[in-house]
Formats: C-alpha cells, sequence, structure tokens
C-alpha cells in the first residue's frame, strides 16, 4: 500500500541528518570511481608479516592527505554478501533477512539508485566486474539501478584463458589492466563501480603472483589470505598508476570499501594468533567485522575519521560530498561526515555496535573497553539501549516491508525518476 511507504518515508525523514557545511560539495563535478575491495578486512591495514607491510599501496592510500579514512567502519552483509554490500552502498537499502535482494527482487523491484540519481547530473555510470554477468542476477538488478554500461567477463581480451582466470573471475591484475582503457573513453564526469575478485575465499594464488609467505596460524583456510590480500594491493598499486598517467587520478572522488569479512568468526583460534592475542572478548569478535571505508577527494583535507557507520551510509555520504542534496525517498544511512549522524550500527542479525554501547545476542558491552554490562544496574543506560534497540528493531522491519513490498513504486514522479529499461542493453557484439 503507498501509506506503508508514508509511514517509512516519516521514519527515515526524522532520522534525517543536517549536511556538514564545510564538506558538502567539496566533490561536485568529479568523476567517481568506487573500488571494491573482495573480502578485505580492516585489520589488514597497516598489517605485517614477514617483516613487511602486507598492503603497501593500500596503505600509502588510507594515509593519503587527501584521504578520509574511516577506522569504526563495519559491513553490514547477511545472506547476500557481496551483493548486499552493492545494494547498501549505492540505495542505502539492508539487505533482506535472508537471501539476496538483488537475485530475489532486483529485476522486478524500484529502485533510487546511485547510478540513476548521477544519469540524472550528467553522469556516465558503468560498473566492471571479471565474472559472468548473471552472478548476484547483477545484470538485471544493474539495469534496475541504472546503469548505462556492464563491463563484464566478456568484454575483456581472452577472457577464458585458463591463465587469466582463478576462482570467481578474472584475476585483478588483468582485470584492471583493460578496466583502466575502458574508463578512459568514458564520457566525463564518470561514475565507475569496479569490483574486484581475487581476494575471495579459498584465496589461492598461482605461484608467479605470490609475493609474500602464507601466514602460520595452521589454519589452511585463513593462512593464505595475506597473499591473496597482497596481490590486491598490487593490483591496486597498477590501477593508481594508470589512473594517474590518464589525468584522471586529481579529477577523481575515488572510494575505497572492503564488503565483508574474509576469515569468518568460525576460526577464532587462528584470528587470535593474526592478533597476537592469547584470547579473543565479545568485541574482538565484533571488531573482526569492520572493513575499509576510505574517500579520497582531491584538494581536500583527509585524515583518519573515528566515527562509527557502517556500509549503509556511503550513499548519503558521497551524495553529501558530491553536493547533490540528499532528497532522497528513502534511505536508512545517514552522512558519516555530519556531526548529526546517529553512531549506531545495526547488523542484520539485530545485533548492534553504537559508540558507547555493544548488542551482542542478548548481552551488553561498553564499546571501547570489551566490559560486559546489566544495563538493568544504571536507568540511563537502560534507557539508550532500550531506544537504540527499538530504533534497530524499526529500521530493519521497515527495511524488509519496503522491499518485499516494492514500496518505492508507490514514490511520485518528481521524487523518484523512474530508470527507462528499455534503452539499456548489457549485450556485447559477442553476446
Ligand atoms: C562473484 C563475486 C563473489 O561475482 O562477486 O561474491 P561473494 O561470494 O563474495 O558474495
Ligand atoms: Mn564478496
Amino acid at each position: 500500500k503507498s501509506s506503508d511507504l508514508d509511514k517509512i518515508k516519516a521514519f527515515t525523514k526524522q532520522n534525517k541528518v543536517l549536511a556538514n557545511a564545510t564538506t558538502f560539495g567539496k566533490a561536485k563535478g568529479k568523476n567517481v570511481i568506487i573500488f571494491h575491495l573482495e573480502s578485505f578486512q580492516q585489520f589488514m591495514l597497516d598489517y605485517r608479516w614477514d617483516g613487511q607491510e602486507v598492503t603497501p599501496n593500500l596503505n600509502a592510500f588510507y594515509h593519503d592527505t587527501n584521504t578520509t579514512s574511516f577506522d569504526n567502519f563495519y559491513n553490514q552483509v547477511g545472506q547476500g554478501k557481496t551483493s548486499d554490500a552493492e545494494l547498501m552502498l549505492e540505495n542505502s537499502l539492508y539487505g533482506t533477512a535472508s537471501g539476496s535482494v538483488m537475485t530475489n527482487y532486483g529485476t522486478t523491484n524500484t529502485f533510487q539508485a546511485m547510478p540513476s540519481v548521477l544519469d540524472q547530473m550528467g553522469y556516465t555510470t558503468a560498473a566492471f566486474h571479471g565474472d559472468v554477468p548473471s552472478f548476484w542476477n547483477r545484470d538485471n538488478a544493474y539495469k534496475s539501478w541504472g546503469y548505462q554500461y556492464f563491463f563484464s567477463k566478456s568484454y575483456y581480451k581472452d577472457p577464458d584463458n585458463p591463465n587469466y582466470n582463478i576462482g570467481y573471475g578474472l584475476k585483478d591484475k588483468i582485470f584492471l589492466k583493460d578496466t583502466a582503457s575502458y574508463l578512459q573513453q568514458l564520457p566525463q564526469p564518470f561514475y565507475a563501480k569496479i569490483i574486484t575478485v581475487t581476494n575471495h575465499y579459498p584465496y589461492d594464488l598461482d605461484s608467479q603472483n605470490i609475493s609474500i609467505k602464507k601466514t602460520t596460524t595452521g589454519d589452511s583456510t585463513v593462512d593464505g589470505y595475506v597473499q591473496t590480500a597482497r596481490y590486491l594491493d598490487q593490483a591496486f598499486g597498477e590501477f593508481e598508476s594508470y589512473l594517474k598517467k590518464a589525468g584522471l587520478w586529481n579529477k577523481t572522488m575515488i572510494v575505497l570499501y572492503g564488503d565483508h569479512y574474509g576469515i569468518s568468526t568460525n576460526h577464532q583460534p587462528a584470528i587470535a594468533k593474526l592478533l597476537g592475542k592469547k584470547k579473543l572478548s565479545a568485541t574482538d569478535l565484533v571488531n573482526w567485522e569492520k572493513v575499509p571505508f576510505m574517500v579520497r577527494v582531491p584538494g581536500m583535507k583527509g585524515g583518519i575519521n573515528h566515527t562509527y557507520g557502517g556500509e549503509i551510509d556511503v550513499m548519503p555520504t558521497l551524495l553529501g560530498l558530491l553536493g547533490i542534496k540528499d532528497e532522497q525517498v528513502v534511505q536508512f544511512g545517514t552522512d558519516l561526515l555530519s556531526s548529526e549522524h546517529r553512531q549506531v550500527v545495526p547488523f542484520r542479525n539485530g545485533d548492534w555496535v553504537s559508540s558507547e554501547y555493544t548488542k551482542i545476542g542478548s548481552s551488553y558491552y561498553v564499546t571501547a573497553t570489551g566490559t560486559k554490562i546489566k544495563p538493568s544496574e544504571d536507568p540511563r543506560v537502560k534507557q539508550i539501549i532500550k531506544e537504540t534497540n527499538k530504533f534497530v528493531t524499526q529500521t530493519l522491519d521497515y527495511n524488509d516491508k519496503l522491499i518485499q513490498g516494492n514500496l518505492l513504486r508507490f514514490a511520485s514522479k518528481s521524487e523518484l525518476k523512474r530508470v527507462n529499461k528499455k534503452n539499456i542493453s548489457y549485450k556485447t557484439s559477442t553476446g
């Protein structure tokens, strides 16, 4: 019903925050690149192994004076993994409690996604990925989101060459080389999303691409992770030099993010070894869900930002930097750069982290120290936790109603411009 949309609109309006006046529009008119770091976790940044930095190029980007880097940023994916991350980043909507929204609703639902919003501002929009287009139903979901182009595997040179592939698709270095030449041909300003894949479980790599020793936790599903993370880092380094050569580096807002964990918390003994800890606390395990979120805006002073947030907050944050008033019909996240940003990060299972407290199952902790608390012992804490629980439950509940009922279709034409899917085709000449 369209009145259900009104209720949800009222909820997100009420949670909406004021833009940050000093950063609003700092990237206005610039190209945008969203660079997806597959399975890449925050702990890898500045991590040292075997006497070396594992990811020197990403570390340099993390500390670049023009990069704003978030170190309390969490992945919030559910069963939809990569596809949930993509959905959150570009729609500020959560995945559903089970399954993948891109797969189950990507073809039929109405969306108001970054590509279609930027298309209306005169941007060229394109997604790049070295796997077949049907994975996670990307070919259909991207149309619904308004992507003008989707360069999937068959657009690349000799895509089925066994030496060019590993795991789910093209090796990142091979993939990024051709991606860079396509990028240079796009009319500017462009909005481009680039999805890497080599740093994916089971972290296999051909010997010629190995440049660091495996870790020695003794857990064979974990120990190759540093090797593929290093490979991803080198691939990013090469991509960076392509962009510099093409004169794109300083004309582009470059966003890097990790989509979800690479090493699941089923591997606690190995995680403890990687972190050099005897025992892991409950909050160590929540912190394990942190992923990078870094935004480099040429000419804008950056730094490490400690605000608590997650993937749901990316779209409003980027719209602010681009100077686009985010009067989106519905966004469940808020601008991380706004001083009014509510520092609560809901997870898909109903747990949450805030700058003050953390909920795991029915237990509560002080986020900073990991100390377990009994909320009932302090009326102030009890009240905050009650309100946070209410906010998180309501957010996830409204989100699921919106998606399952395809409620955005009830938005008026003036608040949500529809994508004309008939004009979009991702076919190459070879099919
Ligand atoms: C495949 C890739 C993997 O195309 O994006 O998705 P994931 O298994 O990480 O969800
Ligand atoms: Mn993934």
